[in-house]
This record gives structure tokens, sequence and C-alpha cells, in this order.
């Protein structure tokens, strides 16, 4: 492992999300606000928002979104030097719409097939580079966007492996980038199998290991050698478990604007408590907190918060939940 070490390196397809101004469907709806997003760059703007450093590798079209993108993460301190633009690519984009036809659900429509991230090939993964990450972090969104994508996403995580470096995989399950929930399952899965530290939650695991029960996931994975087991329960908060110790931290009730992107928060949060040295139940409480501010405005990454935030918050909600 190289000394100048990054603590979190993230490889994926950052976007940009056009989200709903008003609630309803897509269809009336007039104004839309743009954003930054994309599982594994909001995991990267976090880790870095918490004070660690974090490096986000991806291929973005040579286009304004794609600049907005760069700065963009530029701006949040995140190492972009292993971003490339491709002269031919687009960047990708999607839309949100909200609260319709589930009230405080929010449905993502993606216009990406094609696009320059879906071009990143084994060929930009540089060994060096990914030999700095002491934890590689992932979700089941990157393997899905195309056969490329999926051999260089191993091949990266070769490379951890050998460094003995902690994969960290968030199993993120889209459908409509899926052929199917079988290709899904047989994808992911020799990846999660591969984890250090997994994030996942009911509807994932029934998919991929075809349980639906808590104890039985939880279970499951740690009996395949997985170290850290995240089942995310949505509102009702998170389960953190190592084969030592288990704890389970109830969410917040909030009025949630756009539920999108709660689970990268968390994933970060905690993956930052770790790095900082703090118990599974504290890294869990903070990613809690984390991804409760994220589901009350649009917007994936402007809510992430910093440590002296979560502080604040856990400060003013303690005694006041459970
Ligand atoms: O986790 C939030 C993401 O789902 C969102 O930002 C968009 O990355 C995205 C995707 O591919 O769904």
């Amino acid at each position: 492992m190289s000394t100048d070490n990054l603590h979190v390196i993230c490889l994926g397809e950052i976007l940009v999300q056009f989200n709903a101004v008003t609630p309803g469907p897509l269809r009336h709806v007039t104004y839309f606000e743009k954003h930054a997003a994309g599982s594994e760059a909001n995991v990267a703007v976090c880790v870095k928002r918490q004070g660690l450093s974090s490096g986000f590798v991806t291929k973005l079209g040579s286009d304004e979104f794609g600049k907005f993108l760069y700065n963009w993460l530029r701006g949040e301190g995140v190492d972009v030097s292993q971003i490339k633009f491709d002269p031919e690519g687009f960047t990708g984009i999607y839309f949100i719409q909200r609260g319709f036809p589930v009230p405080g659900r929010s449905s993502v429509i993606y216009y990406r097939r094609g696009s320059a991230a879906s071009k990143i090939t084994e060929s930009d993964i540089v060994e060096e580079y990914f030999s700095r990450a002491l934890i590689l972090h992932l979700s089941g969104i990157t393997p899905a966007l195309s056969e490329s994508v999926l051999r260089a996403s191993l091949k990266a995580i070769d490379i951890v492996k050998k460094n003995e470096a902690k994969l960290s995989f968030d199993t993120n399950i889209r459908p409509p980038l899926w052929k199917s929930m079988e290709d899904a399952r047989k994808t992911l899965l020799p990846i999660v199998e591969k984890s250090d530290i997994l994030f996942t939650d009911i509807d994932d695991s029934k998919i991929l290991i075809g349980e639906s029960d808590i104890k039985k996931i939880i279970q499951h994975y740690l009996s395949i050698g997985i170290e850290v087991v995240v089942l995310k329960l949505g509102p009702k908060g998170a389960i953190a478990a190592t084969k030592s110790s288990y704890c389970e931290v109830n969410g917040y009730q909030v009025n949630v604007i756009d539920p999108i992107g709660a689970g990268d928060a968390l994933a970060g949060t905690f993956l930052t408590g770790l790095l900082k040295g703090y118990t599974i139940e504290k890294s869990l409480r903070r990613a809690i907190a984390a991804g409760t501010l994220v589901v009350t405005v649009r917007g994936d990454q402007e809510n992430l918060p910093t440590e002296d935030e979560i502080e604040a918050f856990l400060k003013y909600y303690s005694g006041k939940q459970d």
C-alpha cells in the first residue's frame, strides 16, 4: 500500500439530477432543480465533508454537465485526478419525480444508457491509484452500467484485496439498470462475497439470497465472512452487526421531501466513523443522523453534514428518540 493513502476511493457514475420542484407526475412538473448526484459520488463527498480524504474515479462527457460535475467534486475537495473526459461521450442525467404515486416516496427516470461513465474500461483502473485506498467503496449501480464497467470494477476490487485494504459494497439494486433480477443476482453475489463491509436492505437481500428475515439476512452475510453488515430499514433506521456486536438505531420522524440519497449518506458516514475508530454503534448513530438530514431536502449532497453538524443534530435529539 502506498504511503500517500486516500481513506476512501469510489468508482462509479456521477450524474446530473433534475429534481422536480413540485410533487406529482413529471408530465405536470414545470420546474426542476439541478443537483450533482450518483450513489458512489455521494459517498465520496460525504467522507470528505466529514474530514477524511476521498477520491472519485469516473468518465464524464466533454459537455456542460461534465464540467459542472467535475467542478462540483473538485470544489468539495474530492480527489479528481482519475476523472477523464470522453470527447465522444455524454454525461448521464436523471429526473426525480417526488411524492407520486406514493406520498413521501420518489422515483427515478434515467437518461444514461451509453453515457461516458458506461464506457469506463479496465484500462481506466490504475493500479498505483487504487493501491492508495484504505477502503474501496462501490455500489450495485456501477457493475450494472455495462460489461466493461463490470470488468473495471472487478479489477479495482482485485487491487484493493491484494493490498489487504477493505472493500465496502452497497448492494443498491436498481431494477431499471438490469436485464432481470437474476442477472443482478448472478453479477452482484460474487462481489458481495468479497466484501468486508456490506450495506444492504431487505428488498435487495430477497433478490440476492432469497431471504427477507432480518436475523437470517445478517447471519447469512456474517457466516460467509463479511466483517460488518449494515442492514438499512428505511425510515425505521438500520442495524449494524459483526460477529461480536449487534446494534439497532431507530430512524427519526422528519418531514420527508425526497428520500433518495439517504443510503449513501448513511454509508459514507458509517465508513467515516469506522475509519475514525468509532464503535459500530457510534458510527451507526451518526450515519442515521446524516441519512435523516438528506431526506429533508431535494438533492443528495447538499445536506451531507460535517462532523460538527452531526454532533449538533445528535445533541438536539438526545433523549427525544427511541
Ligand atoms: O443512491 C442515490 C442514487 O440512487 C442516485 O443519486 C442516483 O446513482 C444513482 C443511481 O444510479 O440510481
